[in-house]
């Protein structure tokens, strides 16, 4: 058996399916050929149990034997900790790789993320806040096109610091925000076109329309139709 456990929602609603966070975990452990099982928690409850994995109540983690690691970025940290494919081992480009997993994290998602919920929200009319965003967002995207037209991944080779930041931009993508960035848009659809998101993509997927089957076959169909 897989010592290696994921654990994500047992159900979400359509819009956020393909880009729950789960799929970080599973794209890095695609990369890394590492055996792995998913497990599912209630959306709808997120009971004690839940919350002393994910104090936020959120998902996903990860557990490895006796640890258990909420975050995506502590997770992806762990898994390259422990491949070759996910951290490269020369310590410059190790902590190249770190560096722009934080980056991704912190320097790109904290604009992108909230950028995104306005938008979600149909909220980006002209108004203060929604400009300041987009104008944090641009900033961030101005910086980063140059980087990323330098090279074809960010530390080089292939790493966790290209999960994160193309499962970043791939947010913003959603809605057309790297139209102007086309150096941003090549490299989330590079690291989009690697079998090991393909899978992880689509093993999300199925994820969720199980849930919809099982729910849908558990109710009648006068049930269905309210
Ligand atoms: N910073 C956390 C964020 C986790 C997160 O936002 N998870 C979302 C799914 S993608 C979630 O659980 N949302 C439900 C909620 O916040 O109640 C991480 O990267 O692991």
């Amino acid at each position: 058996m897989a010592d290696l456990i994921l654990t994500t929602f047992d159900w979400v609603p359509e819009m956020p399916r393909g880009y729950v966070r789960d799929l970080r975990v599973r794209w890095a452990l695609e990369e890394a050929r590492l055996p792995y099982r998913v497990e599912s928690v209630p959306f709808r409850d997120r009971n004690a149990e839940h919350l002393s994995h994910q104090p936020f109540g959120q998902v996903p983690w990860l557990t490895d034997g006796d640890l258990s690691i909420f975050e995506t970025g502590a997770i992806l940290l762990h898994l390259g900790n422990r491949s070759d494919a996910l951290l490269p081992a020369d310590p410059h480009r190790r902590s190249e790789a770190i560096e722009w997993l934080f980056a991704a994290l912190n320097s790109v998602e904290m604009a992108s993320l909230p950028w995104s919920l306005f938008v979600f929200s149909g909220d980006t009319g002209d108004t203060p806040g929604f400009k300041r965003l987009d104008e944090f967002v641009e900033l961030r995207l101005q910086r980063l096109e140059p980087v990323l037209a330098g090279r074809e991944w960010l530390a080089g080779t292939f790493s966790v610091a290209d999960i994160l930041m193309a499962d970043v931009l791939r947010l913003v993508d959603r809605f057309d925000r790297l139209a102007d960035h086309p150096a941003c848009r090549d490299h989330v659809a590079r690291a989009t076109a690697r079998p090991a998101f393909v899978k992880a993509h689509a093993d999300q997927m199925a994820h969720f329309a199980a849930a919809d089957e099982e729910r849908s076959s558990s109710l009648g169909p006068l049930d269905q139709q309210r």
